[in-house]
């Protein structure tokens, strides 16, 4: 076989893939939660019942790989390793941060694919979690990532990069930032269920059982009324990143529904799926959009009780089996791309 053939066998193959993959995600619909792969799935939401392999760095649910570490721990994993040229900042001082994802090969990484409408997601908190950022960075070229980033006091700094390279599977990979200067701890996290952010109120409920999975709702009013009319940002009605204290292992939480479903209201609730894989305490942060702006809420949970058994019924609702691991999300279909934020929202959270 010639090589163009070649390709052209193997782009024919990938669309049979994929087509696969957007009717099983089609014929599944949003209810469709695969509870049975779901520890597999790692840290980033995702609208449920997209064949999402899962971000962050897990194993395949396919391949029914090993319980891993969570994601985010490591700066390099299966090959791929976040490089960014600058680590040291001035608090307050606005930095073009560039990085780079390099490969396998050695070489940046230029091919990505779309996740939750971006192709690479930068989340960067305080070692304390008490900051949170969640941005997305441009493409510079040559697989380099440009972003502006202030950090606002000195302290030791995390950041994420959440992304699925194309042909690979979503990974997130995490590396130390630090800003120079004074640095003062904050004090222990201590459980908080509501977030006041900008006149809004944000109220968690469930709790996180560890090693299954949890639901967790999270009710949105505005001057004591529900907000019902919340927008979809990143193909869903919030954005949920979950992170353990001590160690800043990020974890799987995804959407219940998606906007457009015919089944999830926008709002004034906003149910997730969450896997925490140990007891703890679990900071919380939840993007959302309403007016055109989007506005982070943030919680701490403690996560009590032993580990749940292996196989032990999940709260997750049962559905058919979800899409195959390791394709891309079908196109948003019928939901409307939220407005351009401008500069991606940043929140400061004081314990
Ligand atoms: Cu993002």
């Amino acid at each position: 076989m010639n090589t163009p053939a070649r390709i052209g066998a193997y782009a024919l193959g990938l669309a049979v893939v994929f087509g696969g993959a957007l009717g099983a995600g089609r014929a599944v619909g949003p209810a469709a939660t695969p509870s049975t792969t779901g520890a597999a799935h790692p840290a980033h939401a995702a609208p449920t019942g997209q064949p999402d392999a899962g971000h962050g760095g897990h194993g395949d649910a396919g391949t029914d790989a090993p319980a891993s570490a969570p994601a985010g721990l490591q700066i390099s994993q299966d090959g791929y390793t976040l490089t960014p040229e600058t680590t040291a900042f001035t608090p307050g001082e606005e930095t073009d941060l560039r990085f780079t994802v390099t490969g396998p090969d050695g070489r940046p990484v230029t091919a990505y694919q779309t996740q939750h409408e971006k192709k690479l997601h930068f989340i960067v908190v305080s070692r304390d979690l008490g900051v949170f950022r969640h941005l997305h960075p441009e493409e510079a070229g040559n697989g380099v990532w440009s972003v502006r980033l202030t950090l606002p006091e000195a302290g030791a700094y995390r950041a994420f990069a959440d992304f699925a390279p194309e042909g690979g599977r979503p990974l997130t990979l995490g590396a130390d930032l630090r800003a120079g200067g004074d640095y003062k701890p904050a004090g222990p996290l201590e459980p908080r269920r509501t977030a006041e952010v900008d006149g809004y109120t944000v109220t968690l409920d469930g709790d996180l059982a560890p090693g299954r999975s949890s639901k967790v709702t999270l009710k949105v009013s505005k001057d004591g009324r529900p907000v019902t009319d919340l927008q979809p940002y990143l193909g869903a009605y919030g954005h949920l990143v979950a992170l353990r204290d001590g160690d800043l292992a990020y974890l799987h939480v995804h959407p219940d529904g998606e906007p457009g479903d015919g089944r999830t209201p926008s709002g004034p609730d906003v149910t997730f799926y969450a896997e925490v894989p140990s007891r703890g305490t679990y900071r919380l942060f939840l993007d959302f959009q309403h007016g055109g702006k989007v506005r982070t809420a943030d919680f701490t949970v403690r996560a009590g009780g032993a580990p749940a058994p292996e196989g032990s019924p999940s709260e997750e609702p049962a559905a058919a089996p979800a899409g195959p691991p390791g394709t891309p999300e079908p196109p948003e279909n019928g939901t409307p791309e939220p407005p351009e934020n401008g500069p991606d929202h940043a929140e400061d959270h004081s314990h």
